[in-house]
């Protein structure tokens, strides 16, 4: 097993004022990382990181937590990496491969406020700082029924909300994704769909669940900025929409945030969004998936499984609801 983060003086979001911004190339060295010579050599260059680095982290082994690792076969890497929903950079699965080189994700920081006791903005290096990595490997099932199985590299949101002291009236939390129009062409598109910043929520249960991560990448590397680089959710028991990347900004309120996909088709998208082979999208089934790798002649197409096959972590949470009213 490698090496884990070393974890030091918690910078908590009191003192990120005075916390001085460290480059992202000594977060690499300071934690114990090998930098690629490529990397140093862009980073020299002042070209704009596009994942690849190595992480240091926890493995994912079967005997962890129940629903942290699954022994389906992993989704081979280039299917997941260019295969993608990230409107900022278009709407075809290709687009935000090919342009999400344009987001500058250094320096990165995220902003917390609202029903916390210590609002704050912590940059990546230090809200990184405090945890120790860990691979979890998760199905990943979109509302558009294409479903993967990914190693994603994290940690779990609980412990990034908990530095921020969650006050008693928190009951939601809302997630931003940067929103730069200079580097991100999908939003400066006339046939731009979404009310810009895209806007994520969940419940504060469903937020602090160990199952909801926080993650810097997938398959042992930092994320590519088309996967959401450089710190995006993952909540695997909900459609993909709900994994809103690119964070900047987290909000912990009283009141259900409204989201970018219930604002543009609340019938389709609902805030839950639970995966639930018994509950169809309004155009289509739900009841199967297509696990990629996918193709025409081969749709390597399953049953899916209520809430992702997650059922036995997560159902609780949702115990007396009607899941097809709140969908
Ligand atoms: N900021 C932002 N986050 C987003 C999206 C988006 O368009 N913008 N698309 C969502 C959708 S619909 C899906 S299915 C997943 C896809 O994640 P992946 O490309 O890493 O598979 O990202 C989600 N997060
Ligand atoms: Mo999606």
């Amino acid at each position: 097993m490698r090496k884990r983060y070393q974890a030091p003086a918690i910078a908590s979001s009191e003192i990120t004022s005075e916390s001085t911004y460290l480059k992202r190339r000594e977060l690499i060295k300071a934690a114990g990382l090998a930098a690629l010579p490529a990397f140093a050599g862009s980073a020299l260059a002042g070209e704009k990181d596009t994942g690849g680095l190595p992480l240091d982290y926890k493995a994912a082994v079967e005997a962890g937590p129940a629903g942290f690792y699954t022994s389906e076969p992993q989704t081979p890497m280039a299917d997941v990496k260019d295969y993608c929903n990230f409107y900022e950079f278009g709407m075809d699965k290709g687009d935000p491969a090919r342009n999400a080189h344009e987001m500058t994700t250094d320096p990165w920081s995220i902003s917390v406020s609202g029903a916390v006791n210590k609002p704050g903005k912590l940059n990546l290096e230090d809200i990184l700082s405090g945890f120790d990595l860990e691979e979890r490997i998760y199905r990943f099932r979109c509302v558009e029924a294409w479903s993967m199985v990914v190693p994603w590299v994290g940690f779990p949101l609980s412990a990034l909300l908990e530095r921020f002291e969650p006050t008693n009236n928190a009951r939601f939390i809302e997630f931003r994704t940067l929103y730069r129009r200079s580097e991100m062409p999908g939003t400066r598109s006339f046939t731009s769909i979404i009310d810009w910043p895209y806007r994520e929520g969940l419940r504060m249960d469903e937020a602090m669940h160990p199952l909801t991560l926080m993650s810097v990448g997938m398959y042992g590397k930092t994320l590519a900025n088309q996967n959401g680089a450089p710190i995006r959710l993952v909540v695997p028991w909900k459609y993909g929409f709900k994994s809103i990347k690119s964070i900047v900004e987290i909000k912990v309120s009283e009141r259900q945030p409204a989201t970018s996909w219930e604002g543009l088709n609340p019938r389709e998208y609902g805030f839950y969004s639970n995966v639930n082979p018994e509950v169809d999208h309004p155009r289509w089934s739900q009841k199967f998936e297509r696990r990629l790798p996918s193709t025409l002649f081969k749709p390597n197409r399953i049953p899916t499984r209520k809430f992702n096959g997650y059922e036995e972590q997560v159902a609780g949470l949702y115990e007396g609801m009607d899941l097809r009213k709140f969908y």
